[in-house]
């Protein structure tokens, strides 16, 4: 609930609260392209952490590889953070340097 406070010029101020009902800012996780992580690595990553199926991951990474960049998926803000870094994370661990961010949508 988010406190609201309204003057009310004739009496008291005072203080009412009502539901929020504004949707959360949603993020994008973005996949950057490199010149050095293998394709499979790639599909495997969008496979573990964003869920998609085999198709839908080759088709992402094909997007990153031809064009850059590519939407891995959408979240709120602590999700989309929380995707970063265990991707990020990942990738170092492995020895790639793939690079994963997220930017308000
Ligand atoms: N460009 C890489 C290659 O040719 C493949 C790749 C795709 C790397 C997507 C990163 O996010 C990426 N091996």
């Amino acid at each position: 609930m988010t406190k609201v406070w309204l003057s009310a010029p004739e009496e008291e101020a005072q203080t009412l609260t009502r539901p929020r009902v504004k949707p959360p800012d949603m993020y994008k996780v973005v996949l950057l392209n490199d010149d050095f992580t293998p394709m499979d690595f790639v599909v495997h990553v969008l496979q573990k952490f964003f869920k998609k199926s085999l198709s839908e991951a080759n088709r992402i990474m094909l997007q990153v590889h031809h064009e850059g960049a590519g939407v891995a998926g959408v979240y709120s803000k602590e999700v989309a953070e929380t995707k970063v870094y265990q991707v990020n994370n990942y990738s170092k661990k492995h020895q790639h340097p793939l690079q994963c961010i997220y930017e308000k949508e």
